[in-house]
């Protein structure tokens, strides 16, 4: 009674806050609201919904992949579907007579690209056209967001008439990176864990995951060769806990459960501080030859490798050549942030011989931003995370001979910041963020000097050294997170404070029904619950 009460209180503040409109059951009888095209996030390129027309999705309905390119996300969709409404949901492969999604990957227009779709809902079906899989994926979230929010629940649910209100929606991204970033070195997340945040980034069409796999604290993937790296590197965290390390194996998982969702994982090796951890595991990492104890406090720049020990490079290109195996995507991130310990000749040499590692394994260097100060290659990518808008020469120059640019600026995309100062989880060195300043900002203007077309995106990062589980990450990346993949999927024009709280207000039914808990930021008409 308790849940019911609560759905309908939900479904009273979306009707308060204008976006749904009431619907009626075959019988006449108010049920379920449905949802509204206002209230699709990330906005959009273009969308129109047709008045008092709806898509009724049955107990007979099916999803007809129209071609083998198309069955993955047609598996995909039937998979979010059956739970819910309790119905077979089969998928098929030749056009069924009742009224069905079909998933296709011909007649979208040009426009759309490689991750963008084509939706049509009206009576008779919805078609969903893409000129990838990965474009259909992003449709697919979508169209999950135009269902009643107790699509949402993992259990069978009186929700039917599960009704999609009719109309048209043509998208594509505006940015090709569009990530999120997962510490796992300070605080451990076990696979289920990751692949559960990989699951709520997707919901926001992102297409990176940035793990930070080494840090003082912790080194969390095994290494053949250097087996201490997990019996030692690995052994605690932040606060002295028992940390946690991926095999090879699991972390293959982590890759191909995030590719079925269409992201990209982008390992981080950080160098050459941030590594206790390896040093810790091995002595001879160090200049002086001794292994410090593993370490579980929160301080950073401390440590260096010994950059032109002979060991160190060994130890790297192993670790760098083996991940480059693991990583199907093209970026191999370096680090390269707050090497304070370490001289900057040193630094600059360093980085410089670590990113041609990388490309000598066939992958693209990615670092923060410190790493122009190093010689990375044109293509390279830093990632921009300074609380303020003015980049150093360095970088600069960086930029203008071809290395591109990911914005994450701390103050504004940092999720591990408190949301304000009464926010009990977090940092707060570069917030409180709230929610607008999250979101009111523009990555293609936002660094002086930096051309809007050296810019490949964004990154929500999420740090970890005061977070211990999935629900601690998802309070604080929700609604941020979406602030973030708003910036990197929708037009500039759609930019719009007071539409973007109101999408927001129509995500929140989704979210208590997938049982994610989020923070009710000011300025928003959350729906009561
Ligand atoms: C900084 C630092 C990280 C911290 C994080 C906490 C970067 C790139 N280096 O961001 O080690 O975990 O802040 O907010």
């Amino acid at each position: 009674m308790r849940v019911l009460l609560v759905r309908v209180s939900f479904v009273l503040g979306l009707l308060a806050a204008g976006l749904l409109a009431g619907c009626a059951s075959a019988t006449g009888s108010p049920t379920v609201p449905l949802a509204s095209y206002a209230g699709i996030l990330p906005a959009p390129v273009s969308a129109s919904q047709t008045p008092d027309k709806r898509f009724d999705l049955e107990s007979g309905s099916a999803v007809y992949a129209a071609s083998s390119a198309a069955a993955p996300v047609a598996d995909y969709l039937a998979g979010l579907l059956r739970p819910a409404t309790g119905y077979a949901v089969p998928v098929v492969a030749s056009a069924p007579s009742a009224p069905a999604i079909k998933l296709t990957l011909s007649g979208a227009p040009t426009v759309v690209g490689d991750e963008g779709y084509r939706l049509t809902v009206d009576p008779s079906g919805i078609v969903l056209s893409a000129q990838t899989a990965a474009g259909l994926f992003e449709g697919v979230q979508t169209l999950r967001q135009l269902l009643p929010s107790a699509i949402e629940s993992r259990k069978a649910v009186q929700g039917a008439p599960w009704a999609v209100p009719a109309g048209t929606v043509t998208d594509y991204p505006r940015y090709a990176y569009r990530g999120a970033s997962l510490d796992v070195a300070r605080h451990f997340f076990d696979v289920a864990d990751v692949e559960r945040y990989i699951d709520d980034i997707a919901r926001y069409k992102m297409d990176y995951l940035h793990l930070h796999l080494t840090d003082d604290q912790g080194w969390r993937i095994a290494v053949d060769g250097y087996p201490a790296l997990t019996q030692i590197g690995a052994s605690t965290e932040v606060g002295g806990g028992a940390g946690g390390y991926y095999t090879q194996a699991q972390y293959k998982e982590i890759v191909g459960y995030a590719a079925s969702r269409y992201i990209t994982v982008i390992p981080e090796i950080d160098m050459p501080g941030h590594v206790n951890a390896a040093e810790s595991a091995y002595g001879d990492l160090t200049c002086d030859g001794k292994a410090p104890a593993p370490y579980a406090g929160t301080g950073t720049g401390f440590s260096t490798l010994c950059t032109n020990s002979p060991a160190v490079k060994t130890f790297v290109s192993t670790v760098l050549k083996q991940l480059a195996a693991l990583t199907p995507g093209s970026y191999i991130d370096i680090g390269g942030d707050e090497a304070q310990a370490t001289s900057a000749s040193d630094y600059a040499r360093f980085m410089t011989w670590a990113a041609a590692q990388v490309r000598a394994d066939g992958k693209t260097p990615m670092g923060w931003d410190a790493i122009t100060n190093a010689q990375t290659g044109s293509g390279a990518v830093a990632e921009y995370w300074e609380t303020t808008d003015s980049a150093t020469p360095a970088f600069k120059a960086a930029v203008a001979a071809g290395t591109k640019v990911v914005l994450a600026p701390a103050n504004r995309t940092y999720l591990d910041q408190k949301y304000d100062q009464s926010t009990v989880l977090g940092l707060d060195w570069a917030g409180p963020i709230p929610l607008a300043q999250a979101y009111q900002w523009d990555p293609s203007t936002y660094l002086p000097g930096v051309p809007s077309a050296a810019v490949e995106g964004v990154e929500a990062a999420m740090w970890s050294e005061t977070l211990t589980s999935v629900a601690d990450l998802e309070y604080l990346a929700f609604p941020r997170l979406t602030a973030v993949a708003e910036l990197g999927w929708s037009p500039a024009a759609t930019h719009d404070l007071g539409a973007f709280e109101r999408r927001l207000a129509a995500q929140a039914a989704h979210w208590a029904e997938a049982g994610i808990g989020f923070f009710r930021a000011p300025g928003v008409d959350w729906p009561r619950g």
